[in-house]
């Protein structure tokens, strides 16, 4: 936990107890403040009671007491308008801030030698990847790293600072949206595009809320920016004009002047203006698709900024094994590949997984969407074979016909058992089972984590055990 003292003997209040608020509420209330924290939601507070925080109704209190309000990213801010706290701590003057401002703070209280390094990654898309990419790469080469933020592990909850510490931490919008003084040492911004409108009040909020990652960073800090959409391309323009920092572009659709470029998964690193090939990503399993040829692209050029060499960065995002449920490798039985794409519970979301590869023997079903599978008619060409199971069976049957061959299998263990012996059957080049179920899990699974386990134990339990004789 990173200690708060900023607040020591003050009252802060802190509104929403969910990750959080919580970590927020402990890390105050270790360093020394008086803290009175609240959530709606009786559940959530009975939670934070049982992890030593006491509960204070917020909404009865004295305002005029509190020297800040904690906001969770999740409770509206500004748009579509403050919550009714919001504006209680704007009419008495209680600044409103979040708990990567805490951070941000207590960073800049230690002596300039004594600061981590900062990482922080922003855009629409690939966010987690990333992060978690360049904290893999970063870990394997012996690099003490701390990754959190809008990943899941709230900054608060993470080990405490420490001078030779690099937190790389996932900024969203929301979380932007309340930070002040966060210095990034490194900002990457991937991509945009609109999202959260209703959240930003439009384009131009989300933006400017996205375009803080790059506040407060000084000529010996570096800015990543994407340059596949006109918004990072525009961003990067603006910065050069008038922003302090260096920048790095990088793309995964052009090759660059100057930057880093991964078009079609070559690897080229152009930072000096003399383009040095580095590998190709198609020996990096988890980093398969285009839009992973970006994220692999930023954590590139942010590992060489950190000081990492070529060759140890290229051997970090071989040996990523990506997130889990999200494209996860998971090994590979007699030349056939299995990766986990339990997160896929739409076409829309099942896409990447579809185009990032050739010879799919694609495990699919729960139930369905509204558009069912039809949205992924164009990639039909890359499925060898479809195995469906859970309620969606019939209609994406029906889809399928006279297109893909089909089995139906009724449940996912007879899925996995079926598509394997067929993918290594078939002896195509590089064969895939792909599990990316394009529905929702509930007809058979808790939710897409318990559904993603359940096909990363049978696909184990295949690799230690011989294939049985009969289907
Ligand atoms: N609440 C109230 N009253 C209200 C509204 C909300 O009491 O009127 C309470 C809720 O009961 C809840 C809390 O306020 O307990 C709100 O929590 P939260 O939604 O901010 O969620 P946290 O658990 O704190 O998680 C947040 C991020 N969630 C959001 O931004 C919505 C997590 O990102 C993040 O991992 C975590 O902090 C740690 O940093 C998740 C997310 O969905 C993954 N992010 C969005 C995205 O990626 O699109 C931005």
């Amino acid at each position: 936990m990173i200690r708060i003292t900023e607040y020591a003997g003050r009252d802060v209040a802190v509104y929403g107890l969910g990750r959080t608020g919580l970590s927020a509420a402990l890390a105050l209330k270790a360093g020394g403040a008086r803290v009175h924290a609240w959530d709606d939601n009786e559940e959530t507070r009975a939670k934070a009671e049982a992890a030593g925080i006491a509960l204070s109704d917020i909404n009865k209190r004295d305002w005029q007491t509190f020297a800040a309000l904690v906001l969770s990213p999740g409770i509206p801010y500004k748009f579509p308008q403050p919550h009714r706290l919001v504006r209680m701590a704007e009419m008495t003057g209680v600044p409103v801030i979040g708990d990567m401002e805490l951070f941000a703070r207590a960073v800049q209280a230690l002596p300039e030698r004594g600061r981590p390094k900062v990482v922080g990654i922003t855009g629409t898309n690939g966010k987690s990847t990333t992060t978690t990419l360049i904290g893999h790469i970063l870990k394997e080469a012996g690099r003490d790293v701390r990754v959190g933020g809008n990943i899941g592990t709230g900054v608060l909850d993470l080990a405490a600072l420490h001078s030779n510490a690099i937190y790389v931490l996932e900024l969203s919008s929301y979380q932007l949206d309340l930070v002040k003084s966060l210095h990034c040492n490194v900002a990457v911004m991937l991509n945009l595009s609109p999202d959260h409108l209703d959240r930003h009040g439009g384009m131009d909020g989300y933006q400017a809320a996205k375009m803080r990652i790059f506040q407060n960073q000084t000529p010996q800090d570096l800015a990543v920016i994407g340059f596949d959409d006109i918004y990072t391309q525009s961003m990067a323009i603006g910065l050069s004009a008038s922003g302090p920092q260096h920048i790095t572009q990088i793309s995964s659709t052009y090759t660059l002047g100057k930057g880093v470029s991964a078009v079609e998964g070559r690897l080229y690193d152009n930072l000096n203006g003399k383009a040095e090939f580095i590998g190709k990503l198609e020996d990096c399993p988890a980093l398969q698709g285009r839009h992973n040829f970006q994220n692999a692209a930023a954590a590139y050029a942010t590992c060489r900024a950190l000081g990492l060499d070529p060759a140890t960065i290229m051997a970090g995002l071989k040996s990523f094994p990506g997130l889990a449920h999200r494209m996860e490798n998971i090994g590979a039985i007699d030349g056939v590949r299995f990766v986990n794409d339990s997160k896929a519970t739409n076409a829309q979301a099942a896409e990447q997984a579809l185009r990032a590869f050739k010879n799919i023997y694609w495990i699919a079903g729960g139930v369905a969407k509204a558009e069912g599978i039809m949205p992924l008619a164009p990639l039909f060409p890359h499925v060898s074979k479809a195995y469906l199971f859970g309620q969606a069976e019939e209609a994406f049957s029906a889809t399928l016909q006279g297109k893909v061959p089909v089995q139906a299998c009724g449940t996912l263990d007879r899925a996995v058992d079926q598509a394997f012996r067929d993918a290594k059957a078939a002896g195509d080049a590089s064969p895939v089972v792909l599990f990316s179920p394009a529905c929702a899990s509930f007809d058979q699974f808790k939710d897409y984590e318990h559904r993603g386990d359940v096909f990363r134990s049978l696909v184990k339990a295949m690799m230690s055990a011989p294939l049985k004789e009969s289907a």
